[in-house]
């Protein structure tokens, strides 16, 4: 297996040779919908246009589904829902449809989605993801960041760089046997560093500092706890994202 660690969907190279493909992005998207399957959402539709979400999810049942729209860290005006995690509950998600456009990482799920598997990885569920990889042993895995409007993302390649550390680990492999490219090991490198103490480098991140101005500190303590939800997220069909069985 070779992990190739991507900063941003716009790096991600176009014409996908991945096995398996794992999204991330920590602050906040992937963090919510992990929680969101969690706690027993039926699925989770990624949009990257605001419209086309409002069209598709109209023709379902309104009951059995949660129009999620966020740009800039707010809720977009006339939907049901932002992007936190803490708000997802099994009151408000059991056995609904989450519809969710968000500023980076619905994108960053459709430059993947030809993949033969989509997973969505986040700090909360880094083990579950390694747990797939171990199972599946997938030949090419592509790590994508969701950045920051193109632009890189500290607390995606740390994610990146704890999934790939985990993972050499179980293998008992080194970090030159299963890197494919040079970002995988720089990210690795900024795991070990900050590993003792994920909320700091959160709070360094420019998106964290964007949150922290926004009262998000608890969405960031949560969003921070490694290995913390049993939940795998693994492409359906395409843009649909179910937990994995
Ligand atoms: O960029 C995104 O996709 C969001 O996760 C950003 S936020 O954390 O909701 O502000």
């Amino acid at each position: 297996m070779k992990l190739f660690v991507y900063h941003t969907p716009e790096e991600t190279p176009a014409l996908n040779k991945a096995d398996c493909s794992i999204v991330i992005d920590v602050l906040r998207a992937t963090t919510t919908m992990v929680t969101a399957l969690s706690v027993g959402a039926e699925a989770v539709q990624v949009f990257s246009d605001l419209d086309r979400l409002m069209a598709v999810s109209e023709s379902w049942d309104p009951t059995k589904r949660i129009r999620a729209g966020e740009r800039g860290g707010s809720m977009v005006e006339g939907f049901d829902f932002g992007n936190s995690p803490l708000d997802c509950s099994a009151e408000r998600m059991g056995g609904k449809r989450l519809f969710v456009s968000t500023t980076n990482g619905t994108r960053a799920f459709q430059r993947v989605e030809e993949s033969k598997t989509v997973l969505g990885a986040a700090l909360i569920n880094r083990h579950q993801v390694v747990q797939y990889l171990l199972e599946t042993m997938p030949e090419t895995v592509w790590i994508v960041g969701a950045g920051w409007e193109g632009t890189y993302a500290l607390e995606d390649t740390v994610c990146a760089g704890a999934i790939a550390h985990l993972l050499a680990d179980k293998l008992n492999l080194s970090l030159g046997e299963i890197a494919g490219n040079d970002e995988t090991i720089g990210a690795v490198s900024l795991y070990r560093t900050w590993a003792d103490d994920l909320p700091g480098l959160l709070n360094h991140a420019s998106h964290g500092q964007r949150l922290l101005k926004l009262n998000c500190q608890e969405d960031m303590a949560y969003c921070a706890t490694l290995d913390s939800v049993s939940c795998l997220p693994i492409q359906r069909e395409k843009s649909v994202l179910v937990a994995r069985a």
